[in-house]
């Protein structure tokens, strides 16, 4: 029984495969415009179908770009509107007051714009309160960068890269130091990212501690101490120690430091204030910067700007993301 359904099946099997070498004869004999004509109808299709897919995407996306770019508008107005707000409270602060400044200021930004819905938050931040890449020029500002690299737990040698990047001459304090160099002040401190030896995770960690914004002339070396962190006051001197430089902190939280001399308040005598008087200011700010962050429905617009607060105001970097 089982021997027979086996030679049926086998059979059968047989039929199937004659079958098939038989229609496989018809079809090389049928090669040619047959086939040709399938191809080129697929082809077709194929091509129907991308570029209905490709219309319905363009349509979809011009629909959403639309939308977004009018979302856009409403935002970047919205924080515009929020730096415009920054600078005019900034100046409004009488120029007697402006050395109180906290260093970091949320102003609260209510009903800005009618139908807008969403938050806006404005800060604005003492760009002193960082130190001057640009007063690389000068050998002893090369030690502060150096022991503030240190302080973040940074390769203290970035220092050498950034002087050659900045200083005219070509002379490299390293090896490839003055690869590409720009010889020439930093416009911006994106520009750590163009210095060979630096990437984005080292940018990243001295991002918050470094400006491109002098004091008053663009190598000026002062930093803020009513306005530095901890580890920038400790970059003044090699003397100061962490404990002392929370100490500044503290101090000034209490009463700002109207003048150097009164860094006595948190323990520095007078032979280190005098080391320190040329790379440090207590007067009030000049350079902040304003990062104003306007958000409604998942779209968010940040305009980021320093502004250089000399009577009216005048921008002197601006960004819109
Ligand atoms: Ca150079």
């Amino acid at each position: 029984m089982k021997r027979k359904a086996h030679k049926e099946v086998c059979l059968k099997a047989d039929r199937v495969k004659h079958k098939t070498h038989h229609a496989s004869r018809i079809t090389h004999h049928a090669s040619g415009e047959k086939g040709m004509a399938l191809v080129l109808t697929l082809m077709i299709l194929v091509l129907i179908t991308a570029m209905v897919v490709e219309f319905s995407y363009g349509v979809y996306t011009s629909t959403s770009a639309l939308h977004n770019w009018k979302e856009a508008q409403k935002l970047s107005f919205v924080s515009k509107s929020g730096v415009s707000l920054a600078v005019k409270t900034i100046a409004d602060i009488p120029k007697t007051d402006l050395y109180r400044f906290p260093g970091r200021m949320v102003i609260p930004v209510e009903n800005i714009l009618e139908g807008f819905s969403g938050t806006l938050i404005v800060t604005v931040e003492d760009e002193n309160a960082k130190f001057n890449l640009n007063s690389l020029r000068i050998p002893d500002s090369i030690k502060v960068l150096k022991r503030l690299l240190t302080n973040l737990g940074l390769d203290e040698s970035i220092a050498d890269r950034v002087a050659d990047w900045i200083d005219a001459d070509s002379e490299p304090r390293l090896r490839d130091s003055e690869e590409g160099a720009k010889n020439v002040f930093m416009d911006s401190v994106d520009e750590l990212l163009l210095i060979t030896g630096i990437d984005a995770q080292i940018y990243e960690a001295l991002l918050p501690y470094v400006t491109v914004y002098g004091y008053g002339n663009t190598d000026d070396a002062r930093i803020n101490i009513n306005t530095a962190p901890v580890p920038v006051i400790m970059s003044l001197d090699a003397r100061i120690t962490k404990d002392r430089a929370e100490e500044v902190v503290n101090q000034r939280k209490l009463e700002p430091f109207a003048s150097l001399g009164q860094l006595s308040r948190a323990g520095f005598d007078n032979t280190l204030i005098t080391a320190i008087s040329a790379n440090a200011t207590s007067g009030a700010p000049i350079n902040f910067r304003i990062a104003s962050v306007a958000e409604e429905n998942g779209i968010k617009r940040v305009i980021e700007g320093v502004v250089k607060i000399s009577g009216s105001g005048r921008v002197v970097y601006w960004r819109e993301m």
